[in-house]
């Protein structure tokens, strides 16, 4: 795979190969169109750009210059006019007293000591500083770029754009979503391709396997209720009973790092009782003796309970059923795979649903991701290229996963080109990092800091220069999703509020001044008009397959799907190097895993800190965004750590009190609330930000590697759960 096409699967990001597989027609569109602007009142389409499987479509009302009301727009199908507690907050978003109003200047980092500068200002400042590092070190490499999921709208990639046009840059590369996932997929089919999600309605059984989408992808909730309504037996798999197991017809509280034991387990019971689909594996597969040899000399169902802690009986029964009902679906949630074995246990899921002949087929699949709708020309991005005479040669790559650490590395490091200069846009590092302290280190030690954001976040706390960010809904914008196949457009709904300006903005503003000081010093194209930019990014051979003629046709709707994917692999193209699914993977072996989908052993849990921690993603936020908001404060605003009754009566713990939790890395205190939903041997505190409270849980995690990831995205991804603690009563 060439370093090109592996960029494909950094989530939201570029994709500069060719649009593979993208087939029909906008054909499903039902006839609701809101009306232009019509007088004082107009309504125009907005789109939501946050990292979120469900990538929505809204309708906005603005009344008078003013967003009155937000909705789901029913021109999207999977939207389905509908939106999540989230997106019913962006009025409350975009008129929040608290967003960052001007481009200002901190006197002393973490003071709070804010000054007002100009936009001229801001730049000259800004300019003068990257042109002092370029005179100092002969190249830009002294400066860092980390960015990443605040906002996936195609043209937020002005920022890696605008880095490149200053020269070479040092990048955090990688992904903290779903990297090992993506690397277990790539490996298996020669990339990650779900099912279109709107199609499961048709699977007769449906495991959702370590993903939680009763809180992050809502509308796929309702696709599974749909599907229950039908006679869908649900299945959910997870350490957490969630909301979504609450709604499953059957909850497996497995043991966390283990599902690659249950998956090989429920497999090698299928192959004693001759319930696999040898034909399909015959025809689609290569590997597959060696796979079901190693079922055959490996694996017992007993052994899987005693990993799993799931009885046999139920392994059976779940292997029979799973087995028998045709077809049979999987959702490969991103939870699971955030373990130093998720690629591992990724593997082997694929596996179980491939030797089922499951993969290929409306309502079956071994669901994890896609990037086919990421049809853009990426202008943004590749406008900018490094000027002459930069002497590094190509871009300094760090994990975004662990870049405090790398950054402090390099800068203890006199051997090494200095970090002195780190641009932050979409992103909060210091919030959503493990090893926050490792993070406040990391900054310290880089001279000069930029952050561009809406909000005082504690990353923009830490930083010398603020740039105020404006909203989606005072700018272009275009997303695709990475799960369901709508691409969607957003248009400019009010003006930019404040002095606020979007990145491509910025990116244009800081050009110009580079230039005005050094001429030909930045390349970055200054004299294009939003609406210009927008109209280069969706790929001519992508409109044509919508149907469309221009560009433009995608306003009549606001959104527009890519069809073909009912049944992802339907045509048995595997892209693998065999052209077959591959339970035996060269390319996976060659990458230091295992050719075959084995089990990989979990991690051992510390004997000091027997208590693991699961920090996964909260209801009422989508990381570091939402929470801070009034309306969202009035629902919810305190931190908590949930704990299994057993546990808390183990430490004299009552619901409500106070307690300490600390890991190798760092501790918090919190209220404790008492639950039945979580194991007894764990507990959960959701990541989520708290204005105005110093909590995080980022402050107890370790930036442990998963297995997986550095094939497919750059980078390894995070155990974020393989975390560990003590738990006392303060
Ligand atoms: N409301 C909301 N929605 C979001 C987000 C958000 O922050 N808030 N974030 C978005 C982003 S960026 C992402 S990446 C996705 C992630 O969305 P999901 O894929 O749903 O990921 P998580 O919530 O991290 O984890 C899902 C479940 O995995 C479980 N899990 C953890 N370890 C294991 C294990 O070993 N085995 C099994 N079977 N399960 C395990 C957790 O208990 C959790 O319930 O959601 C997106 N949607
Ligand atoms: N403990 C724990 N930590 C986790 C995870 C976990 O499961 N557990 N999950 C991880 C995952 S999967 C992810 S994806 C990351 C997400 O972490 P980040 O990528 O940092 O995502 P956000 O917090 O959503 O957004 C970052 C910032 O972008 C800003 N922003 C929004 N729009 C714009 C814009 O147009 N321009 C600019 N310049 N900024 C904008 C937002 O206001 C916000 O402050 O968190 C990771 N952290
Ligand atoms: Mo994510």
């Amino acid at each position: 795979m060439s370093k090109v096409s592996r960029r494909t699967f950094l989530k939201g990001s570029a994709v500069l190969g060719a649009l593979a597989g993208i087939g029909g027609t906008a054909s499903s569109f039902k006839k609701i169109k809101p009306a232009k602007a019509a007088g004082k009142k107009k309504q125009v389409f907005s789109s939501c750009p946050r990292n979120c499987y469900d990538t929505c479509s809204i309708v906005t009302t603005v009344e008078d210059g003013t967003i009155k009301f937000v909705t789901g727009n029913m021109n999207n199908t999977y939207t389905n006019g509908r939106l999540c507690v989230k997106g019913y907050t962006y009025p409350n978003y975009v008129y929040s007293p608290d967003r960052i109003k001007y481009p200002m200047r901190q006197k002393e980092r973490g003071s709070g000591k804010w000054e007002r500068i100009s936009w001229d200002e801001a730049y000259d400042i800004i300019a003068k500083k990257i042109l002092e590092i370029k005179k100092e070190y002969g190249t830009t490499l002294p400066i860092a770029l980390n960015k990443y999921s605040g906002n996936f709208n195609v043209l937020n990639n002005a920022v890696e754009g605008m880095l490149s046009s200053w020269g070479y840059t040092t990048r955090a590369q990688g992904t903290p979503c779903w990297p090992a996932g993506i690397d277990s997929q790539t490996f298996d089919f020669g990339a990650a391709v779900a099912n279109d999600p709107e199609v499961m309605v048709k699977a007769k059984y449906l495991i959702v396997w370590g993903a939680n989408p009763a809180w992050t992808s809502v509308h796929s909730m309702s696709i599974i209720e749909r599907a229950k309504e039908n006679g869908t037996k649900i299945v959910v798999i997870d350490p957490i009973m969630t909301d979504t197991a609450s709604k499953a017809d059957e909850y497996i509280g497995i043991k966390a790092s283990t599902d690659g034991a249950l998956a090989l387990g429920m497999a090698k019971y299928i192959l004693d009782h001759n319930l696999h689909d040898m034909e399909w594996m015959k025809k689609n597969s290569i590997g597959y003796e060696e796979y079901l040899n190693y079922l055959r000399n490996n694996i017992t169902v007993e052994w899987a309970s005693e990993k799993t802690g799931v009885p046999v009986e139920v392994i059976e029964r779940l292997a029979r059923e799973y087995a028998a009902a045709k077809p049979a679906a999987i959702w490969l949630g991103y939870g699971l795979q955030r373990h130093t074995n998720g690629g591992a246990s990724v593997r082997a899921i694929d596996a179980l649903a491939a030797m089922t002949g499951n993969i290929g087929v409306a309502g079956g699949g071994a669901n994890y991701a896609q990037t086919e709708c990421y049809g853009f020309n990426y202008a943004v991005q590749s406008a900018g290229t490094p000027p002459e005479g930069d002497k590094a040669g190509g871009d300094r790559m760090l994990n975004m996963n662990n870049f405090p650490a790398q950054v402090l590395a390099i800068n203890n490091d006199p051997e090494q080109i200095p970090i002195k200069m780190l641009w932050v846009a979409c992103r909060n590092p210091i919030a959503q990092d493990p090893e926050a302290s490792v993070s406040y280190k990391a900054f310290e030690s880089i001279d000069f800091i930029v952050t561009a954001d809406l909000w005082f976040n504690e990353t923009v706390k830490q930083s010398d220069i603020v740039l105020p960010v404006s909203s989606i809904f005072e700018t272009w914008g275009l997303t695709a999703s990475y799960w369901h196949y709508w691409v969607n457009v957003n248009e400019p709904a009010i003006e930019p509020l404040y002095e606020s300006k979007s990145d491509l903005e910025i990116a244009m503003g800081i050009s110009k001044r580079l230039n005005e000081l050094e001429p030909g010093s930045c390349t970055y194209p200054t004299d294009r008009s939003i609406e210009e930019w927008i109209s280069n990014e969706l790929a001519d051979d992508f409109i044509k397959k919508f149907g469309f003629k221009t560009w433009r046709d995608i306003l009549e709707k606001g959104t527009a799907k890519v069809e073909g994917y009912e049944a992802a692999w339907s045509d048995g193209k595997f892209r693998t190097p065999s052209g077959k699914y591959e339970f035996l993977s060269e390319t996976c072996a060659a990458n230091g895993h295992h050719a075959l989908p084995v089990y990989v052993e979990e991690m051992e849990v510390p004997k000091d800190r027997p208590i693991r921690l699961f920090s996964p993603h909260w209801k009422y936020g989508l990381h570091s965004q939402f929470q801070n908001l009034e309306w969202m404060r009035s629902i919810h605003n305190e931190p908590f750590v949930e704990i299994h009754p057993a546990l808390a009566k183990k430490k004299g713990i009552e619901d409500g009190d106070m307690v300490r939790v600390e890991s190798e890395v760092g501790y918090v205190e919190v209220k404790a609330k008492i639950t039945h939903t979580v194991p007894k041997d764990a507990v959960v505190i959701y990541e989520a930000w708290y204005k105005e409270q110093n909590f995080n849980a980022n402050f107890l995690l370790k930036a442990t590697p998963s297995d997986m990831g550095s094939y497919a995205t750059g980078q390894a991804g995070l155990a974020f759960h393989d975390q560990f603690v003590t738990v006392e009563k303060i």
